[in-house]
Parts: structure tokens; C-alpha cells; sequence
């Protein structure tokens, strides 16, 4: 087949392929029907039953890209295209992004495999591809106007390049990037060893995901492109809390979790209940003598962590992003911090001029997580999710390690809330309770007057306006 009629025949089944019975069987040979995923939940892991073997990764809230043999290449699809990610239940967002979702679907590889990867635009402007940490021809690099043209709307390009070096990439546009990152448009890469590498550990559940954020005003469902800095949705995989999935492992377990930072800031990702290696980044694995062991590892603008641990402490352990704010769902910044300020009276006086005026957060922001003020439709609550022992209070970049001795080997259903043995929760202190020494001298300091009983008070009273974007 020359060039041109390659071309005609890769565009004659984009047409085709949405109709898929009435694709001939010699259009189908020119290029592979793209695969589309709706679901927003963790798919299974995609064994391969084509090419080397190898121990595939499960990608949270995500799924992994099947490909088609073809005279030894591997061939992938991919379609970039708007498209409706439901970022937690109740709360969708209008993104950019690959066959069916934000981020795209993982590509796994082997080392040494020939790769070829169509990508048809379905986007409204031009775009590219670019495989971020692959040794390729630069012709390949999908860098816009450098690289390569850009692929035009409704156009669909090839790219082609053998997978040389094994470990943990990502891909993302290099075209208008500002714009499509923002919206979405992502997605992770591994490329398996070919042989037992020595730097490279066997494991027995390898998760991916990627950091990314959006500024998306309560209300409204399309990202802020803008937003240089100041973004409300931290998200892993376009899911904020509680929408991401839990990592459901088996007590004992080799688990590895890869990490890429696609977002404008670091993020220290911080385990509970376990020490890590962290073993490698997507300039390869590390030599033994540079890995150390930590429990929280900061992943930088646009790099990727690898980090493995055995899980072997039994539980439901808090997994997720160490700054604090990247921890809730969209909120307002530029609110005062009223804790310790005695409101009593003010309320009353503030709504003669302003019927709808509220106070919050006068004892902290907790009752954020119960309480049920009125938000705009199609908003993810600022804190929120509720655990066996009542409300969670989280949002963002927040999910559960589940470590369980029932987990079946290679079963990553949820196994529910842990059984903790008796006697192995903190619990109330009933006894007496001396007062301590220190604080009996002192009444003039900043802890402010007691208050009155919460059925009383005026600042119980909690209304949405003026705090529009919580
Ligand atoms: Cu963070």
C-alpha cells in the first residue's frame, strides 16, 4: 500500500467505523476500529491475549486501550474528542479528552515492541500528540510546529516508533496546551519489560493514575482554560472525592502505584499505615543505592514517581495529597478565618441591611462535611463522604488503600468498610479529667467566651449566597 491510499483508507473508516456493520473488511485492515469507554469505573486489568506477555496495570477510574496485531506492529486507535466525565456522582464536567473519557485510556506496551498509533481529531481545533519520556525519532515527538504539522480537525495521523526503553510515560497534547491540558486531555503510557530486569520488581497489583485540576465554578460544568494557579478541582484521573475508586489489595501483596504530575503544581502524595520505596520516575528505575524509604513522596510539575510497598498491615488506609486544600472540592479562598470571633448578636443586626447574610466557619469549617446547605446543581460538596465512623470530610485528592487477608488474588472489587479487632479503635476517655496545670492561671487569652448552646444561636443560620462558590 503507498502513502496516499494508507491515508484514504484511515480516513474512509473514521467515517465508517461509527457504523461499524457496514465497514468492509478491507477498510477495516487499514486501521483499527477505535474502542470507546463510557463507564467511569476501575476497569480490570486488560490481559494481553496478543504480543509478549506481560503483568498488566489497572488504571483508576480508567481502563486500558485494546490494540490490534498487525504483521507484528501493535496498533492503537486513539480519538480525541469532547466528552462528559462524571468527576464524582452528581458532579459532571464538560472535558476534553480520548475515546469516551478524560483522561484517555492507559497504552500498554512491552519493550521492543513496534508501535502504531493512529490518532483522529474529533476535537473543534488542531492537535498533536506528544509521548512524554520515549526514546523516538524526533519526528515522532508530536511537538506542533516543530515536530510535525499539527492534525488538522477531522484529520487522523500516524505515529509510529518502537518502545525502547521499559518503564512508566504519559501523553498528552503539544498543540494549544494551555488550552487542552486544562480541559483534560491526558493520559499514561507503560511500557512492560521484555525480560526480569534486575531494577524493575515483579509485583502482584500495579495501579496508574495522573494529577490533574480544573477550575470548574460551582454550578457550571466547563473548566476555567484560563486559570493559571488558583484551580478548585484537584483531581486523580478527572475524579475528585469520594468518586475515586479505593485500591483494593490483598493482605501481603506487592503493590506498585505510578504516579504523573500533569497539574500546575507538586503534589507530596503521602500513604497512611505504610513505608514506600520509591523506585522509579519516568526517566527509568532508580539504582538501589538511590531509593529510600519514605511515606510521603512530592511528585513536581510534569514528572512521574513509581513507588512500591507490601502491604502488609491490614486496614483502610487514608491515601492522598498532602496539601491540605487539594483535599476538598471546589471552595473560595478569599473567605476570612472567623474562627474564634463571638458572632453572637451580629447576625441578627447584619440582616436588617442583609436579609441573607450568614456566618461560617466560626468554630472551624468541619460542619462543612454534614451540613445540608443548598449548593447549585451539578456541584461536588466542598468536604464531604461519610466512613463507618461518620463523616470523612474530604474532597479532591483523596482515596483509600483496603487491605484485607479476604481479598482473592486479582479480585479488585471493594471489600467494604474494615472489621477493626476488638480493642484497636481510639476511643472516649470516660474517667475523670484533672485540669491541666497551664491553663489555670490564664482567662485572658485568645480562647474566647463559652458559648451558648447551639439551639439558641443565631449562627446556626447558613445560606449559600455570598458564599456563592462553596
Ligand atoms: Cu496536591
Amino acid at each position: 500500500m503507498n502513502r496516499r491510499n494508507f491515508f484514504n483508507g484511515a480516513a474512509a473508516t473514521v467515517a465508517g467505523a461509527v457504523a461499524a456493520a457496514s465497514v468492509s473488511s478491507v477498510v477495516m485492515a487499514a486501521l483499527p476500529e477505535p474502542v470507546l469507554q463510557a463507564s467511569p469505573d476501575t476497569m480490570p486489568p486488560l490481559v494481553p491475549d496478543t504480543g509478549r506477555p506481560y503483568n498488566p496495570v489497572v488504571t483508576l477510574n480508567g481502563w486500558t486501550l485494546p490494540w490490534r496485531m498487525n504483521n507484528g506492529v501493535k496498533e492503537f486507535h486513539l480519538v480525541a474528542e469532547p466528552v462528559v466525565r462524571e468527576m464524582t456522582p452528581g458532579f459532571k464536567a464538560n472535558m476534553w479528552g480520548y475515546n469516551g473519557q478524560s483522561p484517555g485510556p492507559t497504552i500498554e506496551v512491552v519493550e521492543g515492541d513496534r508501535v502504531r498509533v493512529f490518532v483522529t481529531n474529533k476535537l473543534p481545533e488542531h492537535t498533536s500528540v506528544h509521548w512524554h519520556g520515549q526514546r523516538l525519532p524526533n519526528g515522532m515527538d508530536g511537538v506542533s510546529g516543530l515536530t510535525q504539522q499539527s492534525i488538522g480537525v477531522g484529520k487522523t495521523f500516524v505515529y509510529e516508533f518502537v518502545a525502547r526503553r521499559p518503564g512508566t510515560f504519559m501523553y498528552h497534547p503539544h498543540a494549544d496546551e494551555m488550552t487542552q491540558m486544562a480541559m483534560g486531555m491526558m493520559g499514561f503510557w507503560i511500557t512492560h519489560p521484555k525480560v526480569k530486569a534486575p531494577l524493575i520488581s515483579e509485583v502482584d497489583r500495579d495501579f496508574v493514575f495522573l494529577l490533574n485540576a480544573y477550575d470548574i465554578d460551582p454550578g457550571s460544568m466547563t473548566p476555567k482554560t484560563m486559570t493559571m494557579l488558583d484551580f478548585n478541582l484537584w483531581s486523580w484521573n478527572s475524579r475528585v472525592f469520594p468518586g475515586i475508586d479505593t485500591l483494593n489489595v490483598r493482605h501481603g501483596d506487592k503493590v506498585r502505584i505510578r504516579v504523573g504530575n500533569l497539574t500546575m503544581t507538586n503534589h507530596p502524595i503521602h500513604l497512611h499505615g505504610h513505608e514506600f520505596m520509591v523506585t522509579g520516575s519516568d526517566g527509568g528505575p532508580w539504582p538501589l543505592a538511590a531509593r529510600v524509604p519514605e511515606v510521603t513522596t512530592d511528585i513536581g510539575v510534569g514528572q512521574m514517581r513509581q513507588f512500591e510497598f507490601v502491604a502488609d498491615e491490614e486496614g483502610d488506609w487514608a491515601f492522598h495529597c498532602h496539601k491540605s486544600h487539594h483535599t476538598m472540592n471546589a471552595m473560595g479562598h478569599n473567605v476570612p478565618t472567623t474562627i474564634g470571633v463571638d458572632h453572637r448578636g451580629l447576625v441578627k443586626r447584619m440582616q436588617k441591611a442583609v436579609p441573607d447574610y450568614m456566618v461560617m466557619g466560626e468554630r472551624g469549617m468541619a460542619d462543612m462535611g454534614e451540613m445540608e446547605m443548598q449548593i447549585p446543581d451539578n456541584t461536588a460538596p466542598m468536604m464531604t463522604g461519610s466512613g463507618p465512623f461518620g463523616g470523612v470530610e474530604m474532597g479532591g485528592m483523596f482515596s483509600i488503600l483496603k487491605v484485607r487477608k479476604s481479598q482473592k488474588p486479582g479480585d479488585y472489587k471493594d471489600p467494604g468498610w474494615f472489621k477493626h479487632p476488638a480493642g484497636t479503635v481510639a476511643f472516649e476517655w470516660t474517667g475523670s479529667l484533672p485540669d491541666p496545670a497551664r491553663f489555670k492561671a490564664d482567662t485572658q487569652g485568645s480562647t474566647p467566651l463559652a458559648r451558648p448552646s447551639p439551639t439558641t444561636t443565631e449562627v446556626q443560620i447558613r445560606k449559600p449566597s455570598g458564599h456563592s462558590s462553596h
